[in-house]
Order: C-alpha cells, then sequence, then structure tokens
C-alpha cells in the first residue's frame, strides 16, 4: 500500500513536471536595456534591417565584461547610397549591400548567463563601442531602444526609455535599434537597426528525459519494495 501511495506521488510529480517542462520556454528571460538573459539555451536569429549612421559599425554579441564573443554585422562602408553626394541620399543609409558577407546570424545564448548587444563603431575620428546593457555605457546612458527602429533622421526619438525591453519570442521577432553616438549625437537612435528572434523549444529532450526517468525511478523503487 505505502509503495502504490509512494508511486501515485511520484506520478504526480513526474506530470507536473513534464507540464512545466512543456510550458513555453520564454517563461523566463531578460531582454532589453538591463541586460540580455535565457533561463534555458536560446538560439536567436538576428536580421540587419539598415543603418542610418555615418560611423562604419559592427554589431556584435559581447559577455558581461565588454568582451567580444561573436561578430554578427559588419558594414562595408560609412553608407552605400552615395550620402552628402548632391543628389543622393544624406542619411547616411546602409542597405543590406553595405554588410560584409550574410544580413542573417544565430546566436545561442547559454543558461543563465549575461550578455549584452553591442556596436562597435569606426567614426571620424576614434572608435568606440556602445552597448544594449546600459549600465555598460558612460554614465549608464541608454543607447538601444527594444522593439522600435528608432526615429527620423536627425531627430530625437521621444519616449525612449519606453522602449527598453522587449519578447524575442514573438512571430517575427522583435526590431532593437541603436544610437551609435555615445552620450550624445542627435539620439535618433535609427542608426543601426535588426531584428531579433528567438527559436521556441515548445518541448526540450531534457524535459522529456527528466519525466521519463521519474518514471523509471519510481518504477524501480516500488519494484525493490515488493521484491
Ligand atoms: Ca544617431
Ligand atoms: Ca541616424
Amino acid at each position: 500500500m505505502k509503495s502504490k501511495l509512494f508511486f501515485t506521488a511520484t506520478a504526480a510529480a513526474t506530470a507536473t513536471a513534464l507540464l512545466s517542462f512543456s510550458a513555453p520556454a520564454q517563461a523566463s528571460f531578460s531582454f532589453g536595456t538591463s541586460g540580455i538573459q535565457f533561463a534555458q539555451n536560446t538560439t536567436v536569429n538576428f536580421s540587419f534591417i539598415q543603418s542610418k549612421g555615418a560611423n562604419i559599425s559592427r554589431l556584435g554579441i559581447y559577455d558581461a565584461n565588454k568582451n567580444l564573443l561573436t561578430s554578427l554585422f559588419q558594414e562595408k562602408g560609412r553608407s552605400d547610397a552615395g550620402a552628402g553626394q548632391a543628389g543622393k541620399d544624406s542619411e547616411w543609409l546602409g542597405t543590406a549591400a553595405n554588410i560584409a558577407g550574410s544580413t542573417k546570424a544565430s546566436f545561442t545564448f547559454l543558461a543563465n548567463t549575461v550578455y549584452s548587444l553591442g556596436l562597435y563603431n569606426q567614426g571620424w575620428v576614434g572608435n568606440w563601442t556602445v552597448f544594449s546593457t546600459s549600465s555598460l555605457n558612460t554614465n549608464g546612458n541608454q543607447q538601444t531602444v527594444f522593439n522600435s527602429a528608432g526615429g527620423s533622421e536627425g531627430s530625437a526619438l521621444s519616449g525612449v526609455s519606453s522602449v527598453k525591453a522587449s519578447n524575442p519570442f514573438v512571430q517575427g521577432g522583435t526590431l532593437i535599434s541603436f544610437e551609435d553616438t555615445k552620450g550624445g549625437g542627435d539620439r535618433d537612435f535609427n542608426d543601426f537597426t535588426v531584428t531579433a528572434e528567438a527559436v521556441p523549444e515548445p518541448f526540450t529532450m531534457s524535459g522529456l528525459g527528466l519525466g521519463l526517468g521519474g518514471l523509471a525511478l519510481a518504477r524501480r523503487r516500488r519494484n525493490q519494495k515488493t521484491a
């Protein structure tokens, strides 16, 4: 009788475990200016949209200590639309053709690890990096908006503080856009724009394994008691 009760309780616990693991993996994550972190290993697909900044920029994934882990997109030049030339685009527009290599890149964020996006800029004078995690920037400045493509070229984007985080698990992903001038500039936040879409894990193999393992353990213990 005891063993039957034990098995029933274990089975219930297993069912609960299966339910929790079959819940969407996006239950616990941070994806914004406070940092990027997921409770499970999570692959995010990035797509370059456009740039509207005069710097030659490179978007990358950084660790919590500002070390570059991998480069996602590297611009070839300041613009590929004839910026500054009479009769041509004057917004320093960088299109897909201004990216060296593919305009799509993926990165797998490891569970419970803090990351940031970083935009390295080759300016007219000097080089610098601004980070999507505000605390990594000079004076903690917000340099990125999440769930926004920024504002009109040269006009300060209003409501910046309201676009600090977003959900990358939504279908089609979410927008991320940088202000590439640290601390100042025009604050238009349209200088480098990408989308990010996390790949959901509707039912992980580890969760399935744990559930089956729990059942096997319960059976083994029951057999030991009845033997
Ligand atoms: Ca700007
Ligand atoms: Ca701009």
